[in-house]
């Protein structure tokens, strides 16, 4: 390197130093917006039901959808009813201890004000199928009577494979009776194995002691199945107990008919 070049080198090292300062201050100047945390989260579930012993793993959804930045705390209200395990995805890996109702929530470390909670409900055991005892009405039966191969029984039998299939008219109900008085507090519903427009979309679970005067205990709207013969299970509050169980299917999914595989009904165990 001869003198000239080292100059020509040396001020072609100032020149980027100069554009990197410049650039810095510039970067500086500009960058008047907060970076990029959580100004909220929530947890999807309302009420999540375990059987004791039993672990769940229940993730927060972060608002707006990022990576969250800051650091969040999960507790229960009632330690003995379960125990948390705090995962580094921010999630929480719940185990059910005892019995009992407490009350699940997620905080932000940095603020109390992002926070979302969701109830907790733990069973001594697991919920009792008590559908056997009912006996089953329809007010719209199979086009070949109660007794036919898709008539109203088979929604009732236990047997995954065998479907009621009616035509679908409003209103549409029906009904399980009962030989006593009993709580119900989780249903599933199966659905059929074709036609996904047959489904149940809109309904409504309502208990009677009479068979005339109505209490709605469960109502759900938009409600879809993903696949054919798919089990889902739906769980509401209640303490009440009651010799009559009426489904009442507001909308079904479209069809001229409805059909189902199953409806199952389920009590707590005493504890
Ligand atoms: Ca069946």
């Amino acid at each position: 390197m001869n003198i000239m070049e080292i100059r020509k080198f040396l001020n072609i090292k100032a020149l980027v130093l100069a554009v990197v300062i410049i650039s810095l201050v510039a970067c500086e100047g500009r960058r008047d917006f907060a970076p990029l945390t959580e100004s909220g989260v929530a947890i999807d579930n309302d009420v999540i039901l375990l059987v004791s012993g039993e672990t769940i793993e229940v993730s927060a959804r972060f608002i707006p959808n990022i990576y969250p930045v800051r650091d969040y705390l999960w507790e229960v209200e009632d330690p003995s009813v379960a125990d948390l395990q705090m995962n580094d995805d921010k999630s929480v890996s719940v185990t059910a201890t005892g019995s009992g109702e407490t009350v699940l929530k997620i905080t932000s470390q940095d603020s109390d004000e992002i926070t979302a909670q969701s109830r907790l409900k733990v069973i001594s055991a697991a919920p009792i199928d008590i559908t056997s005892q009912a006996a089953i009405a329809v007010n719209r039966e199979n086009s070949n009577g109660r007794e036919g191969a898709e008539g109203s029984p088979k929604l009732i039998d236990g047997d995954l494979s065998t479907k009621y299939l009616s035509p679908y008219l409003q209103p549409f109900y029906v009904t399980l009776q009962f030989n006593e008085a009993k709580i119900i507090n989780i249903y599933q519903f199966t659905s059929g194995n074709d036609a996904p427009g047959r489904d149940p979309l809109n309904w409504q679970i309502l208990g009677s002691n009479d068979g005339e005067n109505w209490d709605v205990l469960d109502e759900r709207s938009g409600e879809t199945f993903s696949s054919r013969g798919q089990t889902r299970e739906f769980y509401f509050d209640n303490d009440a107990s009651y010799t009559y169980y009426r489904l009442d299917v507001i909308n079904n999914n479209g069809d001229g008919l409805f059909q189902m595989s199953e409806w199952s009904v389920y009590t707590f165990p005493e504890d």
